[in-house]
């Protein structure tokens, strides 16, 4: 029997991504429920080509459902993931509420699918949409050259704040529009954006914030942590030495990163290239000679990790220095959690 999929916090930014997933790739679904907040039941939300009316999360929702998605705030997550495990559901998690646990894997399937089998908790995590826009392409490097440490400056998105961040975003390129004053020395972008920060610390309309998170202890960002934190549980990398800065730019949807990534063995440019053009989830555009390389313009609504600028590092030759861009909302969301759940689903099925 194909199983039946809850999608809880079908409404949300990832949510709607999710629909438009689940109604592209291949069906591997019974019944789809769509879950959200009271808010939003009894709205009618498109999957498959039917609508389908969205229901009010509570424990009876989960009642005979095989695969229970999660886009939704951590606290959420926290009390209901567990909710839906306890009636026998597998919970795909998206939120930061069980990354960490050791009796919870967290799950990119083209670095470490196998481990989606292992769940004693009934509970399968999905990492943070920064860390998911470097791994596979690191994922790819680390196996042939052996990872030992990774720099990472990160170019996030609005989006990654949710609806919240992109409605900020373009009521702030609304008011800084066309004013050619603005960014001189004379002209104060804070005081033309004004109290629409929205859920960023400063001005992002023609700004760049190194800023996403919540303030941890030493002065790094939670966001920081977590492209640490996940890197070493993904690739089981304990030890893996990382320092991440973690910076918003004005791009509403896609993540990009510079990497500095440092290796076991030496590296080779050409070799390089050629294995990430090989690695499946990934696309290789290299022709700086043709200034052709991945940028979010480019590569927002793809669903694989765009890699350029790959060069052997000057100074160190197990060293490589690469540009990489993802769609957060998909592979930095949406897509890795349906791709999780499609490797439950395969369970059902055969
Ligand atoms: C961000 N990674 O971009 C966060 C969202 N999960 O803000």
């Amino acid at each position: 029997k194909k199983p039946t999929l809850a999608v809880v916090g079908a409404t949300g930014a990832v949510g709607t991504v999710m629909l438009d997933i689940l109604s592209t790739r291949e069906d591997v679904y019974g019944e789809i429920r769509l879950v959200a907040s009271p808010r939003s039941a009894g709205k009618k939300l498109t999957v498959r080509g039917e609508e389908v009316e969205v229901v009010a999360l509570a424990p009876e929702v989960f009642d005979g459902v095989d695969v229970a998605m999660f886009d939704v705030p951590d606290a959420v997550s926290a009390e209901w993931a567990p909710v839906a495990a306890a009636r026998g559901a597998v919970a795909v998690d998206n939120s930061g509420a069980f990354r960490m646990d050791p009796d919870v894997p967290l799950v990119v399937p083209e670095v470490n699918g196998e481990q989606a089998r292992n769940r004693p908790k009934g509970i399968i995590s999905n990492p943070n949409c920064t860390t998911l826009s470097m791994i596979v392409a690191v994922g790819a490097l680390h196996r042939r050259y052996g990872l030992r440490e990774l720099v990472v400056a990160s170019y996030q998105a609005a989006s990654g704040a949710g609806q919240e961040g992109i409605d900020a975003l373009y009521d702030q390129l609304e008011r800084v529009g066309g004013n050619r004053e603005l960014g001189n020395r004379a002209g104060d972008v804070r005081a033309a954006v004004g109290d629409g920060l929205g859920p960023f610390p400063a001005p992002l309309a023609m700004n760049v914030v190194p800023w996403a998170g919540s303030l941890k202890d030493g002065g790094w960002s939670s966001e920081e942590l977590k492209v640490r934190n996940e890197s070493r549980k993904i690739l089981g990398l304990p030890d893996l030495r990382v320092s991440a800065t973690c910076v918003r730019v004005p791009v509403v949807t896609t993540h990009s990163l510079a990497v500095h990534a440092v290796f076991e063995r030496e590296t080779d440019q050409r070799e390089a290239q050629a294995l990430l053009a090989g690695a499946a989830g990934v696309v290789l555009v290299d022709n700086p000679e043709l200034h052709e390389f991945p940028t979010p313009a480019d590569v927002v609504g793809t669903d694989p990790t765009w890699v350029g600028r790959v060069r052997r590092s000057l100074d160190d030759a197990r060293g490589l220095d690469l540009f990489l861009c993802g769609d957060n909302l998909r592979k930095g969301a949406a897509l890795n959690t349906a791709q999780i759940a499609e490797l439950v689903a395969a369970e059902f099925t055969g």
